[in-house]
This record gives structure tokens, sequence and C-alpha cells, in this order.
């Protein structure tokens, strides 16, 4: 099913199927491994991430960037696996965003206890593409704030296999992930991995 949350976030419900996906992440986790990035602010961040595609998201002590390279081998990120980015263009296409053709796949790993502290994502060069966020594993819960930090969040919780995707006016807001409760999914155990599927160029 299709629910738009507010202008510009859609949901699309069990739209991604995630034993596919999750095969398809497994060999790129083992090329690139999950690692725990230092933010500017020299903080090591509680979300582990990797990524594939021509390009992947970092934190550093110096900044934020998209590397074509994985910083900790100099070797570039592991190709993104066409099951993931026709996933990505398919919900794209769903919430009306013809011809997305994603050169990132941020991915996130959440344990329980793990949460996303409020951010806007900023580092890509175009923001009329939209992002693409797919939910594997256990259960979070998503908020949406607006413009501005702080106010009282709308919570989505997103489960398995949901797809939300991201755009126009909504690229420039804060949203965050909540504290993971304790779960276990039969595909992951303890663990919910996040997709985001982005054009950085
Ligand atoms: C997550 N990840 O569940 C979320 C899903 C991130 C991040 O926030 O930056 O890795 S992606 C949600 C997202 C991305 C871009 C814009 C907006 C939401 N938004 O405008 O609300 O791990
Ligand atoms: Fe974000």
């Amino acid at each position: 099913e299709r629910e738009v949350i507010r202008e510009g976030v859609v949901l699309l419900a069990g739209f991604a199927d995630s034993e596919v996906l999750l095969d398809a992440v497994a060999p790129l986790v083992a090329a690139a491994p999950f690692r725990h990035m230092t933010t500017p602010g020299g903080r090591q961040m509680q979300v582990a991430m990797t990524n594939c595609g021509a390009l992947g998201w970092v934190s550093e002590p110096s900044g934020y960037r998209y590397s074509p390279t994985d910083p900790l081998s100099g070797k570039p990120w592991p190709a993104m696996p066409a099951v993931m980015a026709d996933l990505a263009a398919r919900a794209a296409g769903a919430a009306g965003f013809s011809a997305f053709e994603p050169d990132v796949c941020l991915i996130n790993r959440y344990l329980p206890g793990t949460r996303l502290s409020p951010h806007i994502d900023q580092d890509e060069a175009d923001k009329s593409w939209p992002i693409v966020s797919v939910s594997l594993g256990i259960p979070a819960v998503f908020q949406l704030y607006g413009n501005v930090r702080g106010g009282t969040p709308t919570e989505i919780p997103l489960y398995d296999g949901d797809v939300l995707v991201f755009g126009g006016l909504a690229r420039h807001v804060y949203h965050g992930v909540k504290k993971l409760a304790q779960e276990s999914h039969p595909r992951t155990g303890e663990m919910r991995i996040n997709l985001t599927f982005r054009r950085a160029r």
C-alpha cells in the first residue's frame, strides 16, 4: 500500500523483498565491513555504516563527504547490485519520481539501543532527487521533524520490507531514528539494516 505521510514523504509498506535484499547485502558487508565512523565533532556514531555504489557517504574528523573509495581499504566501494538499484528506482517511481538512478547506497546497521539523532542530509549535489530508504530486520520508529531543529516529531514505525521515499520539500527536514528496542527478526537476529539510496552527483 502507498501512504503519503506528508508532502514529499511516501510510505510503501512491505514494498521490498527483504530476503532478496539481505542476500544481496551479505557479500557487500563482507567486502566493506560495517564501521563506526567519527563525526567532525570527534564522536563515534552509534549507527555502524558501510556503502556500495560509485560513491559512499563517509564521516571523518575533517567533515562529511561522498568518496569513491572506502577509507578503510583505499579501494572502490563494492558495486551496487542490480536488484538493489532496481528496487530503489521502482520505489521512487511509485512515489512519483521517474528515472531515479542512485549512485550511492549507504548501508546502516542498528542494534537494540542504537539511535540516530536528528539531522538533515545535505551532502548531495542536487536535492531534487529523492532519497529512498529501505528497512530490513527488526522494527524502528522513524521521527520526522520540520525545517528547524526541535518540536514534536511525527513518528512512523518501520518494519521489515517497508520503504520510505523522501523528495521535494521533505529533503530539507530534520529526521532521526528512536533508540531501538530489544527485538529479534528471523533473518537478521537482533539487528536492523537500513538501505538509503541516494544520487550524490
Ligand atoms: C535510517 N537514515 O532509518 C534513516 C533512513 C540517514 C538516515 O536518516 O541519513 O542515513 S533515511 C531517511 C531520510 C533520508 C533523507 C531525507 C529524509 C529522511 N528526510 O528528508 O526526512 O537509517
Ligand atoms: Fe538522514
